[in-house]
């Protein structure tokens, strides 16, 4: 078979030199493969390593943290300091934003969910990390946690990877959304799903039913109608996937369509929502919309949210656009009303 297929690596170096760049956002991408390399590592050696179990610690957000948690977070936040581009970093797993020493001229801010799904280490389902590049803001002279609220319209790139059947690295720097799985054999990542987009319908739906009784009426419908099948009003079957872990859904979603929802409810309206939105919502939702899919609240746009708080929770609705477009309407209807 004609060895043809090119390194993750390589592929930076050709959007670098179509879009003209430097060079620097080629170097912030390499240490994250680095990163992600790493981690990959550890989670698989899993058990082996002593890797399973809780650290008997708790993280800024009050869950207990696993091992790999503290192990991932610290794997990101050493890799990605040596290449100094970035002139700070948020993490999940810490309170408060980290300003990269002699970091010289770094332009960037990483943000970062170094293990997502984590619930799911200890029984070998595939967990994730998911990132978010943003610009330093012009004029920066401290790295304090207002540098890093800005829109997710502003993010430079985002993308995740997924530690599952496979190793893979999903990344959009703005020019859609390409897929690369790591050929552990060698070390690199090969693009392997290049263009990836998502379909527009869909017959499929991740929602933790467990939650139902919390849901507000415009969730509620639009599950009951997917449950309806092909005799209720969507004329269709449905099928519905749960994983809790929040990159194999997305990746899932990218792959062959569906739509994924962590909606406000009765119980987590106080907070928010259950997700993050700097290191979750957003840099999946640029990933979703690069794809041709939508990401919304419900009620809003979630690239357009204007950030107050480093941890912030929203609610979350992405993938297909023509599904997230139907739920997002019966919101709309549902307000109207009240
Ligand atoms: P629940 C993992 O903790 C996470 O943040 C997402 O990855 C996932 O989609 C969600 O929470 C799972 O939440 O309430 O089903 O455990």
């Amino acid at each position: 078979m004609p060895y043809n297929r090119i390194t993750l690596t390589h592929f930076l170096l050709q959007d670098q030199r179509r879009l003209g760049g430097t060079g620097s956002f080629t170097g912030l991408v390499t240490d994250l493969i680095f990163a992600c390399k790493m981690i990959s590592r550890e989670v698989n050696r899993g058990a082996l390593a002593g890797n399973l179990g809780v650290a008997g610690s708790e993280n800024i957000q009050g869950e207990e943290q696993k091992k790999l948690d503290v192990l991932s977070n610290e794997i990101f936040m050493h890799m990605n300091a040596l290449g100094g581009a970035y002139a700070g970093m948020a993490s999940e797993e810490m309170e408060h934003v980290s300003a990269i020493h002699g970091a010289g001229d770094g332009k960037y801010l990483l943000l970062f969910d170094p293990l997502d799904g984590s619930s799911n280490i200890d029984v070998n389902i595939s967990v994730g990390t998911i990132f978010s590049i943003l610009r330093l803001p012009e004029g920066a002279s401290t790295i304090a946690e207002a540098a890093f609220l800005q829109k997710g319209v502003k993010q430079v790139a985002a993308g995740y990877a997924l530690y599952g059947s496979s190793t893979m690295m999903v990344l959009t720097t703005g020019n859609g959304v390409n897929g690369f799985t790591l050929d552990q054999s060698i070390g690199m990542f090969m693009l392997t799903h290049p263009n990836m987009t998502i379909p527009a319908d869909t017959q499929e739906f991740a929602i933790n039913a467990s939650r139902a009784r919390f849901w507000e009426p415009p969730v509620k419908r639009y599950v009951d109608e997917c449950l309806a099948g092909k005799e209720g009003p969507r004329g269709k079957d449905f099928n519905m996937r749960w994983v809790a872990s929040m990159v194999a859904e997305v990746h899932r979603i990218l792959c062959r369509g569906g739509v994924f929802m962590y909606p406000m409810d009765a119980e987590n309206q106080a907070k928010g929502g259950k997700l993050r939105l700097m290191y979750e919502a957003n840099p999946m939702a640029f990933i979703v919309e690069q794809a041709g899919g939508a990401a919304s609240t419900g009620r809003q746009r979630i690239l357009d949210i204007e950030p107050a708080k480093l941890h912030q929770r929203v609610p979350v609705i992405l993938g297909s656009r023509n599904e997230v477009t139907r739920l997002v309407g019966y919101h709309s209807e549902h307000d109207s009303r009240r």
